[in-house]
């Protein structure tokens, strides 16, 4: 008798009836103190209490220099304007992100490999890991649109069927990050706590939501709680700086309508204890080139 595929059980119901706020049910922190790897312990406690941790230089000029010209290169390929994985600006009709530029890109290939990016997010999440999203985002001046607040997790869990909060996500600036060209906000310490959404997922809905995230994004009651309790974190940094943030942070970023792009490369690590099963709150999963189907370990 062939028996059902045994259903993982759901700890962060979302995109029901209505949003609720539960507590976080994971550690934060995945490596046992004092676990080998780049980041100190007091680093360590920093990312385990706030979410995030801001590293002010982890590329020299010339190795930003090297991957600016590798996302001005992809983003003036027309195969890859033409390429699912290309997402259009709404308004400019300009490139705003490219997926999977670990595998569309050698140079990028190497960024993921380098020690000093994998093996943080080895040592944060305990394990071997693999790339379970990468993207460039332009974020070209002149109206270039931000990213609604959200959590990353909330959306990895009900549409791409990671089960527990044991991901995380490196944003490497690859142009200044003033604080007036739509830098990242993060709340501190709001990965804590996990956001229930209201609302049902869309059929296809990352057709939308990579444009402008509707399901999945918190009430204005919701976020003034949010924001009362923890505060807005907005990160500035030279090129080559980066932030590490927990993938349940709740975080936005808000519209570019200087004359200064706000480029970044951005990847996500989950645990390969962690591999997506089927979508919590969703019909179907999300191509692969957005939430990967593929869990080879980075080496
Ligand atoms: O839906 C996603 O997976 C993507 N969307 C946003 C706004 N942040 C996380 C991720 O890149
Ligand atoms: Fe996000």
């Amino acid at each position: 008798m062939t028996t059902a595929p045994e259903r993982t059980a759901d700890l962060y119901p979302t995109r029901g009836t209505v949003e609720a706020i539960t507590p976080r049910q994971d550690p934060v922190v995945w490596s046992e103190p004092g676990a080998p790897g780049p980041l100190g312990a007091g680093e360590l406690t920093d990312f385990d209490r706030d979410g995030f941790l801001a590293v002010e230089q982890l590329l020299t000029d010339e190795e930003v220099a090297v991957y600016r010209a590798e996302l001005d290169r992809l983003v003036a390929d027309p195969a890859v304007r033409s390429d699912e994985r290309a997402i259009i600006e709404p308004k400019s009709q300009e490139i705003r992100s490219v997926f999977e530029v670990h595998k569309l890109s050698e140079t990028f290939a190497g960024l993921v490999r380098d020690p000093r990016v994998v093996d943080v997010a080895r040592q944060i999440l305990g394990s071997d890991v693999y790339v379970h999203q990468s993207r460039i985002n332009v974020k070209p001046g002149f109206g270039a649109s931000g990213f609604y607040w959200h959590s990353d997790f909330e959306t990895w869990h009900a549409e791409d069927g990671l089960p527990r909060m044991r991901a995380v996500s490196v944003s490497i600036a690859l142009t200044r990050n003033h604080d007036t060209n739509g830098g990242l906000m993060i709340m501190p310490g709001s990965h804590r706590t996990f956001l229930g959404c209201a609302g049902e997922t869309p059929k296809d809905n990352y057709k939308q939501s990579l444009r402008m995230q509707e399901a999945g994004t918190p009430s204005n009651e919701a976020l003034t709680r949010l924001a009362g309790d923890h505060g807005i974190r907005l990160f500035t940094g030279r090129a080559g700086s980066a932030t590490w943030f927990d993938c349940n942070c709740m975080h936005g970023s808000g519209d570019n309508i200087t004359p200064y792009p706000r480029s970044n490369v951005f990847v996500v690590f989950n645990s390969v204890d962690n591999a997506a099963v089927e979508p919590f709150a969703a019909p179907v999963p999300r191509p692969g080139f957005i939430g990967a189907r593929d869990f080879t370990p980075v080496r």
